[in-house]
């Protein structure tokens, strides 16, 4: 993106039928530092919009094929434009243009003629303001995945987990179809941290929860990991026999790692042992009950001699 390079100056999107003012603008912009790009008219300063993506529009409104007023509500549509200003500027003073500019999504308008001292306050502010609107966005991206990712394993984490089980237990309650719910648990694990360290330990843990997630393919499936070495599958609009089959494809999946696992009691590789419970939930109910379920199934499968699944 041009605009958040420090060395590289912004880039100025200057639309007018009239080359004697395009001239005015590209002058006084280049002066103060700006990159610029001319468009005569609205169609084609949208397809010079896509090709450059400027970090401002300098709009004229009367210009003819399509005018400004077009050309803004055709850039709206654009997801590109989303924090793109686009600036107005025009010689028509009336009441109804200026509602109309801002209307159609112009952030700002300025009369001709040009008042230049202003012109270039407005410019400079406004490529400002947009470039913390990126930031912020970008932070806030940033701060979603933090809250909703686990760290180690890239999956979603606990908290994730316990909030999609919610919504997606209320969906089936709502349209009564069952919800699935897979629980992994690596089988001797903590005799694998002490035989090859934590470290490998947690390398195992990420190359187990890529398998996983490479086996779960519906993108309402969501992997998650559960606890420290525990993870789960929400399986919304999957009964038994459909979770029984994806449990063991991700049990094979983690067996053809071939993670070398010594002590284990099991296999010679790293194993895990999954619980399946499935429910067409109750209105009103809660999700836990599901959790719990899939628990029992699990601690099943442990003491009946791990490295399987239990339904
Ligand atoms: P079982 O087959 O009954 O599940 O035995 P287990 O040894 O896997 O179960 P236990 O609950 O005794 O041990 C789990 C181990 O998982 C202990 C803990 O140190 C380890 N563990 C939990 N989270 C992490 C992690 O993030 N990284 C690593 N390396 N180890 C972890
Ligand atoms: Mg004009
Ligand atoms: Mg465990
Ligand atoms: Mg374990």
């Amino acid at each position: 993106m041009t605009t958040i390079s420090p060395e590289e100056p912004s880039l100025v999107l200057i639309v007018d039928d009239e080359p004697f003012i395009r001239m005015q603008l590209r002058l006084s912009l280049q002066c103060e530092g700006y990159r610029t790009v001319e468009a005569q008219d609205g169609r084609e300063a949208l397809t010079i919009f896509q090709q450059r993506r400027p970090d401002i529009v300098l709009l004229d409104a009367i210009m003819p094929d399509m005018d400004g007023f077009d050309c803004c509500t055709q850039l709206q549509c654009l997801d590109s434009s989303k924090y793109t200003p686009i600036l107005m500027i025009t010689g028509l003073e009336d009441q109804e243009s200026v509602d109309r500019a801002f209307e159609v999504g112009a952030i700002d308008y300025v009369t001709k003629p040009i008042h230049w001292p202003v012109l270039r306050q407005r410019v400079k502010r406004l490529i400002q303001q947009s470039q913390l609107q990126r930031q912020l966005e970008a932070a806030n991206q940033e701060l979603q995945r933090l809250v909703t990712i686990d760290e180690l394993t890239q999956v979603a984490n606990r908290r994730r987990f316990e909030e999609y089980c919610a919504q997606e237990w209320q969906r089936m309650a709502r349209e009564q179809l069952p919800l699935s719910l897979i629980l992994c648990d690596v089988d001797f694990f903590k005799s694998y941290n002490d035989t090859y360290g934590h470290q490998a330990g947690d390398r195992c843990l990420q190359a187990i929860a890529k398998a996983i997630k490479n086996t779960v393919k519906r993108p309402a499936d969501l992997v998650a990991r559960y606890g420290g070495e525990e993870f789960a599958v929400i399986l919304p609009q999957t009964d038994a026999e459909g979770a029984l089959v994806l449990a063991q494809t991700i049990c094979y999946a983690v067996s053809t790692l071939a993670i070398p696992h010594n002590n284990s009691q099991v296999s010679s590789y790293v194993s895990i042992s999954a619980g399946i419970a499935t429910e067409i939930p109750h209105p009103n109910s809660d999700f836990q009950a599901i959790i719990a379920a899939a628990d029992r199934a699990l601690y099943q499968a442990k003491t009946e001699g791990r490295d399987r699944v239990q339904l």
